[in-house]
């Protein structure tokens, strides 16, 4: 067995702590949590609904990540190329303040901007948003979820009226056809995966898993089905899936006629996918087609489950709105086993969402667009009419672009490491080089980001503070404080309502505690479709998690949207939006003739700056590599471990070959964890570009033009 097969953990029973929440991925896995001595020691939460006790590798290790590295002190330079030197907090704040006012008087409010991430709690978001958004009155404030589910976000808002998952974990036992696209859910969701084979292990002759991804990943590898599709290529899989639905009678007619929209449209979309076109551009067989519809489309309960592989290209909306459509031909929706499940990639980017950490959203999944929203939140927060910029924010590849242009003046960056995680990684480190002002709020030093920073805050972070955070079935959990945090470090939302308070707002910003933070942030969702009004830190410690919309204080919030088959749009009816499958921006050609592809490895998260810490992890994974078909390296005379070159037109990388059969030809896939602070090369991100789809502005991370090269 490979080093890397996921190995589910079971918990050792231990003593009584607080609840916690894992802070690596969405899946949510509840922890138990205690100091011991000096460590910090943690168990997996037997009564938590999304894991019931069990921890993958990375959750297990977590406590281990806490001491090595961690910025303690705020410190400062002058300019780029200067020392840092140990700073107060005041000084740092003051000189933050001060370069607001003056960006303020100088340029106006769309010269500052705040790159945050998924990995906020919710109060950390509403203090942003609410200094952002409504007192410096821009909406630039996007963050590293632009990179990963705005795409599922947009889809979900076209397709059914509402971003907001629509299933529950509960499906994960209920369904009998799972179909996993462009997600390595046993690499990345272990927990579910594990949830997923624990279900069919009791169900053998009903359960059937369906993957597609152009990889045979460790999920394709356990699954009924692999559909190793040419990258790019989902919309063409899926109409052809519907177009077969609709030749084969496996329509849910009932369900088309009273709850939809756009049947026709979408009929005549779908004229141009029939089954042996669609087998020949997705590069699979006739009959593994057939099959995944046949299992899909006449399963009593069919939960589709996707991720980045979907969401991280120039059709991402496209390709959500597709699988939606498959969903809503087929009746698979509104019921319990059945629909469309976006597993989120970090650990709150939900909260993100329904807190407005996007540059197009306002807290209560409002909207910058809408002026009776935007009057809501001014209203709400006691701002005069027109607080509010009415246009969207700069997105995050757009900061690149802003920061060239000098268009932004101050550039506040917490809680993500974009020098590491942005594509086009050469331009985007030149833009933050041409900053007049960076804070990085942080966790740890030293961090590729850093380089690029004249201010570094130093962020408590898990286990060292008190927040909420949503998982991907739209389940809040409290995650509660064990230690104090090490050096001068502060909680994230405790310096955006120091600063709010430092330039005037003291009103607006005088929280002494997260939980009042919570409180004022639960009553801009009232009547919305994430209503959780009734929520309180105290609710959440006695009762334990809840799920949104939860309306009642004298009950549980509810597992599944829609299930009245009403949906959040003008007519009530669900969408279809029919789309032609686009190929990915950049084609393959004489110079550049590979697609990359790039995404994760089990045991690391991200950038690593924890993972990277913790020595059984670092074993498991020692570093990046370029998973090559063996045809391929024949051709290109490369050989298993040879350290190749790979070009594209913006970088290059030098590391070591993979040869795998379990990736098509013609496609070569690299990790993307490893950054500057590991050595020169070992970025996927040198290699991809900036493309974004037109609708979610989610960057394309999926497919580039790559050459691999010998090195002589
Ligand atoms: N171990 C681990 N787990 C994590 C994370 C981590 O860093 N490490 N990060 C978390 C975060 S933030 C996220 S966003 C999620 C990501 O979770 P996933 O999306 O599951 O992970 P990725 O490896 O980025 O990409 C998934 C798969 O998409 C495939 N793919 C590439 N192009 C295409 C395509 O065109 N079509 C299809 N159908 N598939 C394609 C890739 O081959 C890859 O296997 O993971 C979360 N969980
Ligand atoms: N090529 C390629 N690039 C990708 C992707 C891909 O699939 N391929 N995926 C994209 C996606 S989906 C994502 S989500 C991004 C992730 O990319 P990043 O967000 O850049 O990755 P992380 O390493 O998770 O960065 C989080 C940072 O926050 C710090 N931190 C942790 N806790 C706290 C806290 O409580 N407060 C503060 N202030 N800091 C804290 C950590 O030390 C770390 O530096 O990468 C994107 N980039
Ligand atoms: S599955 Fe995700 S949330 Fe659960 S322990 Fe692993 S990394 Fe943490
Ligand atoms: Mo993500």
């Amino acid at each position: 067995m490979d080093a890397v097969t996921p190995s589910i953990q079971s918990v050792v029973s231990a003593g009584t702590g607080v609840k916690s929440v894992c802070p690596y991925c969405g899946v949510g896995c509840g922890l138990v949590a205690w100091q011991d001595g000096n460590r910090v020691k943690i168990k997996g939460d037997r009564t938590h609904p999304a894991n019931f006790g069990l921890l993958c590798a990375k959750g297990t290790t977590l406590p281990d990540s806490l001491e090595e590295g961690r910025l303690l002190y705020p410190m400062m330079r002058e300019h780029l190329d200067a020392p840092f030197e140990r700073a107060t907090w005041d000084q740092a704040l003051t000189r933050i303040t001060r370069h607001i006012q003056k960006t303020l008087a100088a340029r106006g409010p769309q010269a500052l901007c705040l790159y945050g991430s998924g990995q906020f709690h919710t109060e950390d978001y509403y203090v942003a948003s609410k200094l952002f958004k409504g007192f410096l009155g821009t909406n630039n404030f996007d963050s590293n979820s632009r990179m990963c589910m705005s795409s599922a976000v947009s889809g979900y808002q076209r397709s059914l009226g509402s971003d907001g998952p629509p299933c529950s974990y509960e499906d994960l036992a209920l369904a009998e056809t799972f179909l996993l696209i462009g997600s390595n859910t046993a690499e990345c969701h272990p927990i579910i995966f594990n949830r997923i084979l624990a279900h069919q292990r009791r169900h053998p002759d009903r359960v059937r898993l369906i993957t597609a991804d152009p990889r045979r990943t460790r999920t394709a590898q356990q699954s009924d089905l692999w559909l190793g599709i040419q990258p790019g290529t989902d919309v063409a899989l899926l109409n052809g899936m519907a177009r077969i639905c609709l030749e084969r009678g496996w329509v849910d007619q009932e369900f088309v006629r009273h709850h939809t929209e756009g049947f026709d449209k979408l009929c005549q979309v779908l004229e141009a996918y029939a089954p042996a076109r669609v087998a020949d551009v997705c590069g699979i067989e006739v009959e593994q087609l057939i099959r995944a519809t046949e299992w899909f489309a006449r399963s009593p309960g069919s939960l589709s489950l996707w991720s980045m592989g979907l969401n991280q290209s120039t059709q991402g909306v496209a390709k959500v709105q597709s699988l939606i459509n498959l969903h809503l031909l087929t009746g698979q929706i509104s019921r319990p086993g059945a629909g469309p499940f976006s597993l989120t990639g970090q650990p709150n980017a939900m909260g993100g969402r329904e807190v407005g950490g996007l540059a197009n959203l306002l807290p209560g999944y409002r909207s910058v667009l809408s002026a009776q929203d935007r009057q809501f939140m001014e209203v709400f927060w006691k701002l005069p009419p027109g607080s509010i910029a009415s246009q969207h924010g700069l997105s995050a590849t757009e900061i690149i672009e802003g920061m060239e242009s000098g268009d932004i003046q101050f550039l506040w960056i917490a809680a993500t490491n974009p020098a590491v995680s942005m594509p086009d990684l050469e331009r985007s480190r030149r833009a933050f080089r041409q900053s007049t002002l960076t804070v990085v709020q942080d966790a740890y030093f030293p961090l590729e980001t850093a380089d690029y920073a004249h201010i570094l805050l130093p962020a408590a972070q898990w286990s060292e503070k008190t927040g909420c955070m949503t998982n991907s079935e739209r389940r809040v959990s409290l995650s509660e404080q064990v230690r104090r945090p090490p050096g001068e470090a502060r909680e994230d939302w405790a310096i955006f309502a120091d600063v709010g308070c430092r330039l005037g707002f003291g009103d607006a910003f005088g929280f002494s505690h997260s939980a009042e933070v919570f409180a004022e942030f639960v009553q801009t969702t009232r009547d919305r479709v994430c209503d959780m009004h009734t929520l309180s830190h105290t609710r959440l410690k006695t009762e334990g998690p809840q799920q949104w919309p939860c309306i009642r204080t004298d009950g549980p919030g509810q597992p599944r949207l829609y299930t009245d088959r009403v949906f959040p749009t003008p007519s009530g009816r669900a969408q279809f939006h029919g789309w032609q499958c686009v190929p990915p921006a950049e084609q393959p050609d004489a110079e550049f003739p590979l697609t990359l592809t790039t995404g994760r490895l089990y045991g690391h998260w991200h950038t690593l700056t924890r993972t990277g810490k913790i020595a059984k992890l670092r074993q498991m994974h020692p570093g990046p590599f370029l998973e090559v078909h063996p045809e391929d390296a024949c051709r290109l005379d490369i050989e298993d471990g040879e350290i190749i070159r790979v070009r594209s037109r913006r970088g290059e990388a030098r590391i070591p070959a993979k040869l795998t059969s379990n990736i098509r030809t013609g496609t070569v896939f690299m990790p993307f964890h490893w950054g500057n602070l590991w050595g020169e090369g070992m970025s996927a991100n040198t290699l991809t570009h900036g493309e974004i789809d037109t609708i979610s502005l989610q960057p394309e991370l999926k497919a580039c033009a790559v050459r691999v090269e010998k090195i002589v």
